[in-house]
């Protein structure tokens, strides 16, 4: 009889000690493709609020390349393997929809972050920064390097993608009144690859003999363009920048292919946007004015279609970006 008490008695412990990992919850962070510095930064922020949590594990996984078709595959298995949600920055505002709307059907929580999906395809999104912000951040880098004013050109990534598309309008939208003797020639698509991003780096500075900066909003192509700079001796001819992780592109500030550049903290980034997708798993409701925690990160409130803002980018130069290097 005592032995059966003592093995009852143990037999509870063991399940309650058990408890969490059966209670786990599982958040996907799908990213626009594997392989990017950007997207590692960010899921060293995402493991760090899966550790402070507790009971969540974080899936971090992406496409090779960064197309919509490739993600609708990688959610496609994520519904199979029913996690509990889907934290997603996405290649393309509209083809993902159906396929993040099949998730929620099944109760699959899902919000987007970096880069966003139609409001119809989520619960909520998380932009880095204003939008607007953004936009006239990266015209301004090329500006204060450009008194007399010039030619720019943009490097962008995928031409589908809603983050990038969405601060180069701002961009554009800025010009005018801001930045009035900046000249924007061309935008072209590196669909955040690194040699597409080069072949489209050289055929800016092929067509454009006046071309005085380029601008990549994006981490993968800003690296591109540098390299292409110093490689055809361009330096202090054309400048680079735009949105860069300081580990990969302290080179090109040291080497004066670039005199600044800016972006958010990644970590930030990916850790909030879990924090986020636990905070709707855990019962929260994604509704227009409502405040949702993203932990040490701090609050965001959202707007009418449900999305909100992490924090201001950053300007990293001569400066500070040796500092910044060792961090992301
Ligand atoms: C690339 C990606 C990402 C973007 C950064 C700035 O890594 O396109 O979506 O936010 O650049």
């Amino acid at each position: 009889m005592k032995l059966l008490k003592i093995l009852a008695a143990t037999t509870a412990v063991a399940v309650l000690l058990a408890a969490p990992a059966y209670a786990q919850t599982r958040i996907a962070l799908v990213v626009k493709s594997l392989g990017n510095g950007f997207f590692d930064a960010a899921n060293k922020g995402a493991q760090e609020a899966a550790a402070e949590l507790g009971d969540v594990e974080v899936i971090y996984t992406g496409p090779t390349a960064a197309t919509a078709e490739a993600q609708i595959e990688v959610v496609n298995s994520l519904i199979a393997q029913q996690v509990d949600a889907i934290a997603i920055s996405a290649n393309d505002p509209d083809a993902l929809v159906p396929v993040l709307q099949k998730a929620m059907e099944r109760g699959i929580k899902v919000i987007s972050w970096d880069s966003g999906v139609a409001p119809e395809g989520r619960q909520l999104h998380l932009n880095p920064s204003d939008i607007g912000l953004i936009g006239e951040t990266i015209i301004k880098l090329a500006a204060d390097y450009l008194p007399e004013g010039g030619d720019v050109a943009i490097l962008s990534a995928a031409s589908t993608a809603t983050n990038q598309n969405a601060w180069i309008e701002a961009a554009k939208a800025a010009i005018p009144a801001k930045f009035p003797n900046i000249n924007l020639v061309s935008v072209v698509y590196g669909d955040d690859d690194s040699v597409k991003s080069t072949d489209e780096a050289k055929g800016l500075i092929a067509s454009y003999p006046d071309l005085k900066a380029i601008i990549a909003p994006t981490t993968v192509g800003v690296v591109a363009a540098a390299q292409v700079v110093t490689d055809q001796n361009l330096i202090g001819k054309v400048n680079v920048t735009g949105l860069a992780l300081p580990s990969e592109f302290k080179q090109f500030i040291d080497n004066g292919a670039s005199q600044a550049v800016a972006l958010w903290n990644p970590i930030d980034l990916g850790y909030s946007a879990v924090m986020l997708a636990n905070d709707l798993v855990k019962g929260e409701e994604a509704k227009p004015g409502a405040t949702l925690s993203m932990g040490r990160v701090g609050e965001v409130t959202l707007d009418d279609t449900n999305s909100g803002a992490m924090a201001a980018p950053f300007q990293f130069d001569k400066s500070n970006i040796e500092e910044f290097s060792k961090i992301y």
